[in-house]
């Protein structure tokens, strides 16, 4: 059986560079630094009040430099602003198409076993559902499929369910919430490969262990970005003239607040109300059938090499902060030991920058998690999103390292 589909996974797709049809054509991308807390506040507020700006990096971190996508109708104007505010800033990419045109690919999927695929190509959402049916079948006692919902556009959102016992501690990982963070889905899958077809090498994180993993929580924004817009974000609802709702500023813990738009032309519109989305539904669902069992919610994102706990709807840290700061630098420090790669660790609001409506807040608030993390992966490619496919074996594997070591220790504390 697994043979008749991994063979429907080499010739699902054949195509080795997918062309998105709208296009970034006069786009620019600008490098800004933030010498000065006004400076940072400038940004911000421009963050807040131009829907078409697209920051695709910004931190709160003094003297780091953010990112930002510009469409050709703002650029005089933002630089006009950035001037007037001392604010430096360089032209990183001037034509946003030719750069993503040039580094946008899927990989070669022709003749590939189903890992060889994990590790060299991104695959599509049908792709990774056959890849976790696959897996349900060939391990039947220890791996269960669950469609545990259904996005807006009808595709199913499904978890697969790893060493299932009772009186087990449950982590939790999902991935893909935003869709143009195709890294995240790929290590998702990554580990889920791991834990199912490499489980002898694993025992200590599995023994007592029931994994459940959620690798594409947005699949309509997923093939979105695949299809038409590289730099889709949102879920893909209607919403009043525009589509999507951010999914992780669409939860109901403090929803609405910090960091989140009204707009729904903005990249962090906030929804029309707490889980509008059926997307970010499943996962609430997904959440509270697991309340009580689940000790770990790891959620995966791209980019910028960030562990970040809650919260990030206020610098105030949750009472058991210490807990998840111990289990998020475990996770940095196994991946310095092992690559040299740094990660930042801390709260997102202070590390990062304050948003409220996030997955990770509402897990460690409302569904008695106590450790919720938010895992910034690795970034790569000309825009930061699209690291090329020929990366993520390196990628997905130094990621590995440090979910496995976050594991252990909520494995080794539980
Ligand atoms: O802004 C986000 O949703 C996350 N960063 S991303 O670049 N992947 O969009 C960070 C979320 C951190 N957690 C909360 N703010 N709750
Ligand atoms: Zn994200």
């Amino acid at each position: 059986m697994i043979f008749k589909n991994v063979f429907s996974l080499a010739i699902l797709t054949v195509v080795a560079y997918a062309t998105t049809n709208r296009s970034y054509d006069g786009y620019k991308v600008y490098e800004v630094q933030q010498q000065t807390r006004e400076q940072a506040d400038v940004l911000r507020q421009l963050e807040q009040s131009f829907d078409d700006l697209d920051f695709l990096h910004l931190s709160k971190q003094l003297g780091s430099t953010a990112r930002v996508l510009v469409p050709p109708a703002l650029q005089a104007e933002l630089e006009e602003t950035l001037s007037k505010h001392g604010i430096q800033f360089i032209e990183l990419i001037p034509n946003v198409q030719r750069s993503l045109d040039e580094n946008i690919n899927v990989g070669t999927k022709k003749s590939l076993n189903a890992e060889e695929a994990i590790l060299s190509t991104y695959l599509r959402h049908s792709e990774i559902d056959n890849y976790l049916e696959d897996l349900a079948r060939k391990h039947p006692s220890q791996i269960r499929v669950d469609e545990v919902g259904k996005s807006y556009e009808g595709r199913p959102i499904k978890t697969i369910t790893i060493n299932d016992k009772p009186n087990n501690t449950v982590i939790f990982l999902d991935a893909g919430i935003h869709a143009r963070e195709w890294i995240a889905p790929a290590t998702a899958l990554y580990a889920i490969n791991q834990l199912a077809e490499h489980s002898d090498e694993h025992q200590n994180i599995l023994e007592n262990v029931t994994w459940v993993i959620l690798p594409v929580v947005n699949p309509d924004g997923y093939e979105f970005s695949h299809q038409t817009d590289r730099l889709w974000r949102k879920t893909r609802k209607p919403a009043g003239h525009y589509i999507g709702t951010d999914g992780n500023r669409n939860f109901d813990f403090h929803w609405g607040e910090v960091g989140a738009s009204s707009s729904p032309a903005s990249e962090i519109y906030r929804g029309d109300g707490p889980f509008s989305e059926p997307e970010t539904q499943t996962v609430r669902n997904v959440l509270q059938r697991l309340q009580g069992s689940c000790k770990f919610y790891l959620t995966l994102h791209s980019y910028g090499n960030y562990l970040l706990y809650p919260w990030g709807w206020t610098s105030d840290l949750p009472n058991n902060w210490r807990d998840i700061d111990e289990v998020a630098q475990a996770g940095a420090d196994a991946i310095e030991k092992a690559t040299g790669t740094y990660y930042t660790v801390g709260s997102s609001t202070n590390v990062l920058y304050a948003a409220a409506g996030g997955s990770d807040d509402w897990a460690l608030a409302k569904s008695n998690v106590s450790i919720s993390i938010t895992m910034e992966l690795p970034g790569g490619g000309s825009i930061g999103f699209d690291p090329p496919a020929s990366s993520i074996e390196k990628s997905v594997k130094e990621s590995w390292v440090g979910i496995r070591a976050m594991a252990l220790k909520v494995a080794q504390t539980s």
